[in-house]
């Protein structure tokens, strides 16, 4: 299958992240998606083709647009304030001081438009932002133009995106803006199976009230893992959406047999909404050597994940989300790309 890639994810090089207590180098990194490149160039993967600019449409499809403005000038903002480094939320509208208002000092409003800490602001981010999301756009319209499949290699990834919220790596969201691409372009149903380890809380807040989007997720227990506070298995959407949101939480150290008992489940559902497209948010943090995750994947799984999307035969678009055992996210990655080419 073809692979949609351009270097402006270089852009997105932040020097920080909050982790356990300290500062330290982003898991989310450039070298991750050069890996990745590298080894569909030594693999012969496909052809790869650089993205088309879709301009910012297809993204207020999704996101509020003082968000999108936000990210845009919040890294000046943040300098112009006179501040060092990068820019980072410090304070929010949590449950007992929730506002509608929006502060106007970047301070307040970076806490009002973040989700999580851990992700920084810097320099460059909404360039790559914006890059990545038509990586996902392109590789959506090869699909919803006749190829079978196609990867956009996306960064930074975008899952955790909200509506109006960024954090978890994530800015703006890839996979729920292919999906309304692909809804605005002939697609009457699309589903939207996340395979992060990570639930995909931004997608599932952006679709959770909407049938015409079905919205799977198989990750980490939010009882133990990030992002905490959503991906509960009784989250099964609301209003004319009930019924067509998916969660399967599953606890540390789950084995590949068991995850895959998971996507079985997920698949028969996806087969029962008869979609006309398929967006997989393909993360490979639930591999073993993960060092921020707790599943047990071994790298010929990703193969047979692969192999078992493809039994589908649904038009298949996979958008990159996370993945952090750097030297392996290559291996892993085209993994299930040639299970579902075979
Ligand atoms: C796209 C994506 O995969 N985003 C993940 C963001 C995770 N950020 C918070 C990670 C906190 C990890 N805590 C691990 C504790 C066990 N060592
Ligand atoms: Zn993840």
């Amino acid at each position: 299958m073809k692979t949609v890639y351009t270097d402006k994810h270089k852009l997105r090089d932040a020097k920080i992240e909050i982790h356990e207590g300290g500062l330290v180098a982003p898991f989310e990194c450039p070298r991750r998606a050069e890996i990745i490149l590298e080894r569909i160039m030594e693999t012969g993967l496909g052809e790869v083709v650089a993205p088309d600019d879709f301009g910012l449409d297809p993204v207020l499809a999704v996101h509020d647009a003082g968000f999108v403005e936000f990210l845009r000038t919040c890294a000046d903002e943040w300098a112009a304030a006179g501040f060092g480094g990068e820019a980072i939320a410090n304070c929010w509208p949590t449950r007992t001081m929730n506002s509608p208002h929006i502060p106007r000092f970047i301070e307040g409003k970076i806490g009002y438009y973040a989700l999580a800490c851990e992700t920084t602001i810097s320099v460059g981010t909404y360039e790559a932002a914006v890059a990545s999301k038509d990586v996902a756009l392109t590789a959506t319209a090869l699909v919803m133009n006749g190829e079978r499949a196609a990867f956009g290699l996306c960064r930074p990834p975008g899952h955790h995106a909200a509506s109006d919220q960024f954090g978890g790596y994530c800015f703006l969201n890839n996979a729920a803006i292919a999906a309304q691409y692909a809804r605005d372009t002939g697609a009457q149903r699309v589903a939207l199976i996340d395979l992060d380890f990570h639930h995909g809380n931004g997608t599932q807040q952006i679709f959770y009230d909407r049938d015409d989007v079905l919205f799977l997720s198989i990750h980490g227990d939010p009882m133990d893992a990030f992002p905490h506070f959503l991906g509960h298995a009784d989250e099964t959407g609301t209003g004319a959406g009930q019924g067509f949101n998916v969660n399967y939480p599953l606890p540390p150290d789950t084995p590949y047999a068991v995850w895959k008992e998971c996507l079985d489940q997920a698949l028969a559902r996806i087969a029962d909404y008869a979609p006309d497209l398929l967006i997989v948010s393909l993360g490979l943090d639930t591999y073993e050597h993960d060092p921020i995750s707790f599943f047990k994947l071994q790298s010929e799984d990703y193969t047979d994940c692969g192999r078992t999307l493809a039994g589908l035969g649904l038009p298949t678009v996979f958008v990159l989300e996370g993945g952090y055992a750097v030297e392996e996210v290559g291996v892993n990655t085209v993994n299930v790309l040639q299970g579902f080419d075979e």
